[in-house]
């Protein structure tokens, strides 16, 4: 422990902390738009400077480290007066709609400017700002990048590099013409973007945000020739309520569902009906492969995040994925089939909208392999955009029930939505569908939690079934070369974003470590509290199969639920 000086006030300190770290601790907040918490250090804002006794010129927190018997003042008027003039310079080559219309940004009610400015103290922006001029990037169908809005903080690089392992972002040029572009200026949609959405997070601007579908959704809510359903992930129940002012982790299913029958969609479905489906189709496809000398380890094929990458960086690993289409894309496929046919509903007047905490989402139901079974995808932002646009106090409303049956699963379906879930459903599934007996223990602890690579073996019959789970990209690669070079799996859960779906792109900002943890443990909670908790014990996913596909692994299920990827 170091003791040093803060602003008259004696602190104790952990060795190697940063001044910003350390002020952190003592509850002083110093303003800065570089820094964010597990990326490496940046130090390009400096409005995190302070003044340290003895040394003649300001100090960055976020780069500088603790000594013992530093004496550092945060707020010192020195200190105030240039961080007033860098945030000016900072505003000056940043979009003027910024100040004129902000209203409209993306970032409205979560900008890290506004919040700096407010802690800086601004009252007067003496320097004209410059319109750079840029095009916006809309060439991906997930996300669109802003330039103009840029204030060349650097996070987004980092975190497609240093989290995500791939690095699509670059700076561009020098002095005030610097500008954050992708190879040759190509697009995200013309990059190895995995569409993931992690840079949305981190972009303390409106300049990264996702291609919005809601208006669309309008659209068609308004058009009374629709029938509109509308599907919700696993993980947005656990974020939803978060705009609307709820800790994060609060669960707002049955709110959510009323919402939504407000917001005037015919039936509201639960994507988990699917994740239970899912599990049949997958779990069929793991047994055949391990009893016919089939290609191992098997993949998981939901997160289309964690498709695009294996495109992209390994695609001789392709045949080991698995040919189960995502609960999002079954679970259009079924209604687009099933229940239009028994419901006389035309498919021209159908229309699947989907709810995911995911912005890849987006670019996976635009597949050419599986295009038409979702029509619209909104993130969990954009349904609560939606929400108050509709004036509806979501937290306010009674619980509703999905609508049957394609609203209707288990415990299984709902912890999908974290890192380790898929697998935690697989398991439990396969284990008693092999072995014909109860599981005394339904919680693999060793599959749970934020640990970048997790791996449990289980005893099924004798044989040793070997699962590994990875989530973020920079983990899933690591994994990836562990198999490359040898490692044995039967089967493996990989989802692009940290945490699983709860992390995902499209979820409320901020998405970081504490919310995570907190979305997680709601999750598990929710799984618990239910009686039903193994998709294979899903009495609606049977009588699908009953009454419409036969069963797992049947040539209409493989129709249906199955697809394909190609490099
Ligand atoms: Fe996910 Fe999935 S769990 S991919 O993370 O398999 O997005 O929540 O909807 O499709 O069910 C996301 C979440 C989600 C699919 C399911």
């Amino acid at each position: 422990m170091l003791q040093v000086n803060i602003d008259g006030k004696t602190y104790n300190v952990n060795e190697g902390s940063s001044i910003l770290e350390a002020a952190g601790k003592a509850h002083i907040k110093i303003p800065t738009l570089c820094y964010e918490e597990g990326l490496s250090i940046y130090g390009g804002c400096r409005l995190c400077v302070v003044e340290i006794e003895g040394e003649r010129l300001l100090q960055p927190a976020c780069a500088t480290e603790i000594k013992e018997g530093m004496v550092i003042k945060t707020h010192s008027p020195k200190v105030q007066e240039v961080r007033r003039n860098l945030f000016e310079l900072i505003i000056a080559s940043h979009d003027i709609s910024c100040k004129l219309n902000c209203l409209t940004c993306s970032k409205n009610g979560n900008c890290e400017l506004r919040q700096a400015a407010d802690i800086i103290g601004i009252n007067q922006v003496r320097l004209k700002s410059r319109d750079k001029g840029y095009s916006e990037d809309r060439s991906s169908y997930s996300i669109i990048r802003e330039p103009n809005k840029c204030i060349t903080c650097g996070r987004c690089i980092r975190k497609c590099e240093e989290v995500q392992g791939i690095g699509i972002f670059t700076m561009a040029n020098r002095g005030p013409a610097t500008i954050v572009t992708t190879f040759e200026d190509k697009g995200m949609g013309n990059v190895e973007c995995t569409n993931c959405g992690q840079c949305i997070h981190s972009c303390p601007t409106g300049a990264l945000h996702e291609v919005y579908h809601y208006e669309n959704v309008w659209d068609v809510l308004n058009d009374p020739s629709k029938h509109v359903v509308v599907q919700t992930a696993p993980a947005v129940r656990v974020a939803i309520s978060e705009p609307f002012g709820a800790e994060p982790g609060a669960v707002a299913t049955g709110q959510m569902v009323a919402a939504l029958r407000r917001l005037g969609f015919d039936r509201v479905f639960d994507t988990n009906f699917t994740a239970d489906l899912t599990i049949m189709e997958e779990g069929t496809e793991l047994i055949e492969r391990i009893n016919n000398g089939g290609i191992l380890p098997l993949l998981t094929s939901c997160s289309p995040g964690w498709i695009k990458f294996i495109e992209h960086f390994y695609p001789d690993l392709l045949p080991n994925i698995s040919s189960c289409k995502s609960p999002q894309q079954m679970f259009g496929a079924v209604a687009k089939t099933y229940y239009a046919e028994k419901n006389n509903i035309p498919l021209e007047d159908l229309v699947v909208v989907s709810v995911m905490p995911c912005t890849a989402k987006k670019f996976e139901a635009r597949r050419p392999e599986m295009e038409g079974d979702v029509d619209f995808v909104l993130t969990t932002r954009e349904l609560a955009r939606m929400i108050k646009t509709a004036g509806i106090d979501m937290l306010a409303l009674e619980e509703e029930e999905y609508d049957n049956l394609m609203g209707v699963s288990s415990g299984a379906a709902d912890i999908f939505g974290a890192t380790g879930g898929v697998m935690e459903a697989a398991l439990r599934t396969a284990y008693e569908l092999i072995t014909g007996e109860e599981l005394e223990k339904l919680d693999f602890e060793m599959v749970r939690g934020l640990e970048g690579i997790k791996v449990a073996e289980i005893d099924i019959n004798g044989l040793k079934v070997k699962g590994g789970v990875a989530h973020g990209l920079g983990n899933v690669r690591k994994l990836m070369d562990r198999i490359k070079s040898g490692e044995e799996f039967h089967f493996i859960e990989l989802m692009a974003c940290p945490g699983g779906c709860l992390g995902g792109g499209g979820q409320p900002i901020p998405t970081n470590e504490e919310t995570r943890t907190r979305r997680m443990k709601a999750i598990y909670e929710i799984d618990k509290g239910k009686k039903m908790r193994k998709s294979h014990e899903n009495s609606y996913v049977q009588k699908l199969y009953d009454d419409y596909l036969g069963k797992p692994g049947s040539h209409r299920a493989h129709e249906l639920l199955h697809t394909s990827y190609t490099a």
